[in-house]
């Protein structure tokens, strides 16, 4: 876990460095950490040369709306952004109390119903994790251009204001988290 996160680190200040080299002219934001998280995490990661985006969700981040958030982040107050067409691979773990999982409908309000074989993407959507429990992740291809949103599909989590954002743009070549 420890490895893999320095490594994804050493990535993305390659990734920048890369792309300040290249000046290309457009955004040079190529990671957000999160604001309540005690070790700095690396809520996403850009890779241009696979098209892969890697975003790392912690569930139940400390007491923000009750425990019911991705980061501390809940009611749609962050957004994902991600370019067309790319990779997205999602870790979810869970520091919180109660179970949560992460799925992509389309739209830009938490849908009435929440039926998991609707997600936007095919394996857009995690398996539950458990308070405490090891990491879940899956990826999708954000195969087509909109607005979403990532929410919980556990009990009326996403109702209750467990959801964020998430947008994908053609057009850009990293992704962002804020
Ligand atoms: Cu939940």
């Amino acid at each position: 876990m420890n490895r893999s996160i320095s490594t994804a680190l050493t990535l993305a200040a390659v990734l920048s460095a890369s792309a300040a080299l290249a000046q290309s002219g457009t955004t040079s934001t190529t990671t957000t950490t999160t604001q309540a998280a005690p070790a700095m995490v690396m809520a996403v990661t850009s890779d241009a040369s696979t098209k892969t985006v890697k975003v790392n969700l912690m569930s139940g981040m400390g007491t923000a709306n009750g425990g019911l958030n991705y980061n501390g982040d809940s009611k749609g107050d962050k957004t994902l952004t991600v370019p067309l067409g790319w990779t997205v691979e999602v870790m979810l773990g869970n520091s919180g109390r109660m179970p949560h999982n992460a799925l992509v409908f389309a739209g830009s309000a938490v849908p009435a119903t929440i039926d998991p074989s609707k997600v936007a993407f095919k394996g857009a959507a995690t398996a539950v994790v458990g308070p405490g429990q090891t990491p879940v992740s899956t990826s999708f291809v954000a195969s087509r251009p909109g607005s979403y949103v990532l929410l919980c599909g556990v009990g009326r989590h996403a109702a209750n204001g467990m959801w964020i954002k998430m947008t994908v743009a053609n057009g850009i070549k990293e992704a962002s988290y804020k």
